[in-house]
């Protein structure tokens, strides 16, 4: 074969070679092409965020249950269109009234459900996005999950300043959404369309793992929401996001088995980390073995109490006498999932014993750590079973379970008195009152949510939680307006329970709008209104600060001493509700209370029952909460009550 013939074959054979490869190419091409899909970039978002589930216990539960959204030019065409073109039935839309009103009700369904699911809530890219503020921050500080799709300006700065955009001299990158930023546990920008494909994954980690919930803010420009993208098939299949249970190491076990026998007055103090692990089982087997008396925080008390005489109640600021009794003298205390916030500490006052030591068992580390306690980084349940059993028979002393079954009955007395309803005297219902009736004539499993005012707590103090999620407190940002929307959410989350939103006049008049999203969706709430002309736990602090009364109560301009001092102002609530499509009643003692709570009961729509209340009436404080009193000033009750606070603070303890 002469060299050029040769070389003509070694051509073709290149030549077939690389024609096979272009047809592997294209093939492949084809193949990838039919495995995408070109959708926008909300387009994809929605058909992900349908298919996203957190498993725990061998259980799914969707991870986002529905959209929230108030539409603008911001999310309407882009997120708007999406919704209504992929939402379906598994990501249904709602039409709340205000934003942060909707993170109100889409963290409380969180908190129905221990963290298992939420809601997506959707904003325009102006103040739609900064309304979400103050409900991003409820549910960071709440370690809630929800997440947050507000609108954000152009990526491609095309039309800059875009309606709404806020001009920061300082950088262009910037927009009303980075307010956002500290507020959430995560933050993402989405400038082109396949970043979702890392951003979105991401997002779900925070929003299904316990020790990272909290507020995801995933900003959307305008442009971008827009955008088409060939996203692959394989991003919309179905996830599964394990949320396991982490159990403490054998050496653990042993340093807190070891803590515990050597303590002669253990307690536990319950947070609301024991609801979310749904440990109040575990719980109850620990204390009927071991006897440890457990009082609790906020949180901590959406667990049934019911058990035993070992369950003390509330603890801290606004705790039970028995239960801070018990703490103020502890030895050991063993903090299930507790933040340790200043009420619960009593500003770092409540524990006295010089040797008291924390055992902690918490899946965020930061509040395992507190107080300088061993600190367990696991989950609750497990570790309280795991503790009950490495315990075997170890019981408290008979002396201390003496004490704690006295100071348990003689609260039980004053809790009864403090409730007691004057219905003879012809007085308005007192605030403990109207809890005493609420307590006994609702059913056990309903639930009421409460958040703001001087409800949390006498609540705290005077409520018995009848079932898991029968008492549903958000205090970790004690956010006035979160009751209605977060009865909403709690009634979305379960709607075979009777949802109750427990709220003072000043909560109402922040934001009572929801009742018309109740309304809406035939989603029954019932409101128990108290009006007391005010802010009333707020004008009670000032004055116990050595103030007199200013700026708390609502009351007229009076035209002589051009002050707030003037007539109580006229509000008609009941007109007022009724306008927005509420059932209303009345209720000016006990009868007239339970017929009000009869009838609301039967009522398919929502209820409002409208209570003037007996002010003034303050119920027995067992510990104490910092608030700074002026160091100067020219009222003589004001240095007496500085006089009192520099003698208070020096009760402070701390602990590394
Ligand atoms: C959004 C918000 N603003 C202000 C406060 C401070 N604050 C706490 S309680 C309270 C008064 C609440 O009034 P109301 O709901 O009538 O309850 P009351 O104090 O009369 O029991 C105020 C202003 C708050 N917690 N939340
Ligand atoms: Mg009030």
């Amino acid at each position: 074969m002469d060299s050029r013939s040769k070389k003509s074959r070694l051509d073709s054979k290149e030549e077939n070679i690389k024609q096979e490869r272009q047809t592997q190419e294209r093939l492949m091409q084809e193949k990838q092409m039919r495995e995408k899909q070109r959708l926008t970039t909300t387009g994809a978002l929605v058909k992900f965020l349908k298919n996203q589930f957190v498993a725990r216990d061998g259980k799914e539960h969707r991870i986002i249950n529905g959209v929230f959204g108030i539409f603008g030019h911001g999310n309407v065409a882009g997120l708007g269109q999406a919704l209504e073109e992929y939402g379906g039935k598994e990501l249904p839309f709602f039409q709340p009234k205000n934003e942060q009103s909707m993170v109100h009700s889409a963290i409380a369904f969180s908190k129905a459900r221990r963290g298992l699911g939420t809601f997506a809530c959707t904003t325009s890219v102006g103040p739609g996005a900064t309304n979400l503020i103050t409900g991003a921050a409820t549910a960071t500080i709440n370690r809630l999950p929800v997440l947050l799709l507000p609108g954000d300006i152009f990526a491609n700065r095309s039309v800059s300043p875009v309606l709404q955009q806020l001009e920061n001299s300082s950088s262009l990158d910037m927009s009303v959404n980075d307010c956002l930023k500290p507020v959430s546990r995560f933050w993402d920008r989405i400038n082109r369309p396949e970043q979702i494909l890392q951003s979105l994954p991401e997002a779900m980690r925070f929003l299904s793992r316990p020790e990272m919930n909290g507020a995801v803010t995933i900003a959307l420009p305008e442009d971008v929401q827009a955008e088409a993208f060939d996203f692959p098939l394989s991003f919309f299949e179905k996830r599964v996001y394990t949320n396991y249970r982490p159990l403490p190491t054998d050496e653990e076990l042993k340093i807190a088995v070891q803590m515990i026998k050597s303590s002669e007055k253990p307690m536990i103090i319950a947070g609301g980390g024991v609801y979310y692990s749904d440990a109040g089982q575990a719980l109850k087997t620990f204390v009927d073995s071991t006897h440890i008396p457990v009082a609790v925080t906020q949180a901590g008390k959406s667990i049934n109490e019911s058990h035993s005489e070992f369950y003390l109640g509330a603890v801290g600021v606004t705790g039970t006498m028995a239960a801070n009794k018990i703490a103020s003298d502890c030895d050991l205390v063993i903090v299930l999932g507790s933040r340790l916030s200043d009420f619960t500490t009593a500003s770092k006052t409540q524990f006295r014993n010089q040797k008291v030591k924390f055992l902690s068992v918490n899946l965020n580390s930061l509040d395992a750590s507190k107080h300088g306690a061993f600190g367990i980084v696991a989950d609750i349940r497990s570790t309280v079973a795991a503790l009950t059993k490495a315990l075997g028979q170890h019981k408290i002393s008979s002396e201390y379970e003496q004490r704690i079954l006295e100071v348990a009955k003689q609260w039980q007395t004053i809790r009864n008195e403090l409730t007691v309803t004057h219905d003879e005297e012809k007085r308005n219902l007192t605030q403990a009152a109207v809890i005493g009736l609420l307590n006994n004539n609702i059913s056990p499993d309903s639930v009421i949510v409460h958040a703001a005012g001087g409800l949390p707590g006498d609540l705290h103090k005077l409520w018995k939680t009848t079932s898991d999620g029968n008492y549903h407190s958000e205090y970790g940002y004690s956010c006035m307006g979160y009751e209605i929307a977060g009865a909403l959410g709690v009634k979305m989350a379960d709607p075979k329970r009777e949802v109750y939103a427990v709220l003072g006049d000043g909560s109402y008049l922040m934001l009572n709008h929801e009742i018309v999203t109740s309304i809406q969706e035939g989603i029954k709430i019932t409101l128990i209104l108290l009006d007391n002309n005010g802010y009333q736990c707020i004008h009670g602090l000032q004055k116990s600060c050595g103030s007199r009364s200013f700026g708390n109560e609502f009351r007229q301009r009076d035209p002589e001493s051009q002050m707030l001092d003037g007539e109580y102002l006229k509000i008609d609530f009941i007109l007022n509700a009724q306008s927005l499509g509420a059932l209303t009643f009345t209720a000016t003692n006990k009868i007239t209370f339970i017929d009000a709570l009869e009838k609301s009961k039967k009522s398919k729509k929502t209820c409002l029952i409208y209570i003037p209340l007996e002010k003034g009436q303050t119920l027995p404080n067992y510990s104490w909460w910092d608030v700074p009193i002026s160091e100067e000033s020219t009222d003589e009750s004001v240095r007496l009550a500085r006089k009192k606070y520099e003698e208070a603070v020096t009760k402070k303890r701390f602990f590394y």
